[in-house]
């Protein structure tokens, strides 16, 4: 209770949405229920998509400790991104605004304004300990957390560098999912036990290039992956899909070296310098380990070199074995994760969430990558143990997304939610007595992607999905909109806009897209039509 009180000042968001002076954070309540308040330990993944979680059927592996996690708590099927890029999918969740509004839209020119509010600042003000370890992104240094450790930008899987939060930086030995729990294990121990605390635990996998742990190199060699139905999707009727760089076949896009491993001697492009620079990062004895193992399989494919369908298939299986095995280590330290939380009696008073920075093809319109408002990386797995006291579990299908996170966790910490956050409190889903109100949940959820031109050349678009509706709008260099019926056409194959039978349908999600615009203050329609 000390600590409360200590740190019961007041606070109101400014105007403008700094941190401005004075007045209340927490309410009665919260003080009444003193550091009985649950810990949060928010573990988010980069590019870890769904389809690779069996938790989430339909996955071609297994991730026993992530479906132990969904069993015990709950899992959501529309769980969704604002924006699906790394840099400005993590500043939505960490201010609980859209990017019009954080101001970091995209990675490329990007720099976040840590002088923002954000909830990290708002959980130290409502006494929680917050400490951020892993993958961070937003370029300026981290404001708002107790303790940070971070990578350097997308960071390195082999004995990555490390930030630190004093001012120096170290190479660190090991595989970057193991080091980064090892961190967060760390932190726990250390921690001060009075206080409740906020632990972002942020993992490097499984992003490109996909470097498995060397105790994985013959992991799932066996296996032979199916190719999405749509995997040689032509793209018919959708220009902005037909005009992207993010496809498994084309040489540009995946790299047979960088992206696939098949190293050709000799060879002196960009991107196999940098497959090669991430790999001398080990050590010459585990160099050798790995290259033994690679050689082989470079070796056995120059004998027989492939062309056209056949090499996009190969390349599709070299894709699909490295990311599953980046994903088994993630899955395992997970786990080890877990098993701290359950060792030390921290599991019934912690709040312990698995999400990723956005979802990911594996193949689905013979993609890799992300940025499309379509489901696959519009979606992002989303799983929750809940502390005590929240008692709903197993399947939430309720529309809930990034921005959802922030005023979720000031709630649960019983601190107020500025009215300037975007986002929705999820605690009336986790409570049974909350449900039961009646209230309704939201029927949309809106989305703008700003990244153009840039690597993988995804048209700025945004949109509107409602749970069997999708509207996009891909503009700037192009202007086509596309509507979809996911439930008709769960792949999004068939572009109805314009057709007469959806004319109603389409005239209700323009009209649901405007308010949308409305309600979270979005100037992009106003700025297209002053054009
Ligand atoms: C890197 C990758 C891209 C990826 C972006 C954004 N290229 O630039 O393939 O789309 O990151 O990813 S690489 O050659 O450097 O691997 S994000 O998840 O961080 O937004
Ligand atoms: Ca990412």
């Amino acid at each position: 209770m000390k600590n409360i009180l200590q740190l019961a000042r007041h606070y109101t968001p400014s105007p403008r949405g700094g941190m401005g002076v004075g007045v209340v954070l927490f309410s009665l309540h919260a003080m009444a229920q003193g550091d009985a308040r649950p810990n949060i330990v928010y573990i988010m993944t980069d590019d870890h998509t769904a389809q690779m979680m069996s938790c989430y059927g339909q996955s071609p592996i297994q991730t026993p400790n992530l479906d132990r996690l969904a069993q015990e708590g709950v899992r959501f099927t529309h769980s969704f991104v604002a924006n699906s890029l790394s840099g400005p999918s993590r500043a939505c969740m960490l201010t609980g605004k859209l990017s019009h509004k954080n101001g970091f839209t995209n990675n490329e020119h990007g720099i976040f304004d840590g002088s923002q509010q954000t909830m990290p600042k708002l959980m130290q003000l409502a006494g929680y300990q917050t400490a951020l370890i892993g993958k961070w992104h937003l370029v300026s240094e981290p404001t708002g957390f107790n303790h940070w450790d971070i990578l350097e930008g997308q960071g390195e899987y082999y004995n990555p560098t490390f930030l630190h939060d004093d001012g120096t930086q170290s190479r660190e030995p090991g595989y970057c999912t193991d080091i980064i729990t090892d961190k967060a294990i760390q932190w726990m121990e250390g921690r001060d036990r009075e206080q409740p605390f906020i632990l972002f635990v942020h993992h490097k996998a499984c992003h490109r290039d996909w470097l498995p742990d060397l105790k994985d190199l013959r992991a799932y060699e066996d296996q032979t992956f199916d190719l999405p139905q749509n995997f040689w999707d032509t793209y018919d009727g959708r220009l902005a899909a037909q005009q992207q760089e993010m496809s498994i076949a084309s040489p540009h896009d995946m790299d047979l070296i960088y992206d696939n491993k098949i190293y050709q001697p000799g060879d002196t492009s960009r991107l196999s310098q940098l497959y090669l620079d991430y790999v001398r990062r080990l050590s010459p004895a585990d160099q050798r380990t790995y290259f033994q193992f690679h050689d082989s399989l470079s070796q056995a494919f120059r004998a027989h070199p492939l062309t056209g369908r056949a090499l996009t298939e190969f390349k599709f299986q070299r894709y699909m074995r490295d990311y599953a095995k980046v994903t088994k280590s993630l899955d395992e330290n997970v786990g080890r994760l877990m098993q701290y939380l359950r060792d030390h009696d921290l599991l019934d008073n912690t709040l312990v969430v698995y999400t990723s920075d956005q979802g990911f093809y594996m193949g689905e319109h013979g993609w890799f990558d992300k940025r499309f408002m379509y489901e696959e990386s519009l979606n992002t797995p989303l799983l929750m143990r809940l502390p005590k006291g929240y008692e709903r579990r197993g399947i939430v299908d309720e529309m809930v997304q990034n921005i959802d996170y922030a005023p979720t966790f000031l709630q649960m910490a019983g601190a107020v939610v500025p009215d300037d956050i975007q986002g929705q409190s999820l605690v009336p889903l986790l409570k049974e007595d909350a449900r039961s109100s009646g209230e309704q949940w939201r029927d949309a959820i809106y989305y703008h992607y700003y990244e153009f031109p840039a690597e993988h050349q995804v048209k700025r678009h945004y949109g509107v999905r409602t749970q069997r509706y999708k509207l996009i709008h891909f503009y700037r260099d192009i202007d086509q909109w596309e509507l979809y019926d996911l439930q008709t056409d769960p792949t999004e194959m068939h572009n109805l806009y314009g057709n007469p039978k959806y004319k109603k349908v389409q005239r209700q999600m323009h009209r649901r897209l405007r308010q949308l615009q409305q309600q979270y203050d979005d100037p992009i329609e106003k700025e297209l039509r002053g054009k």
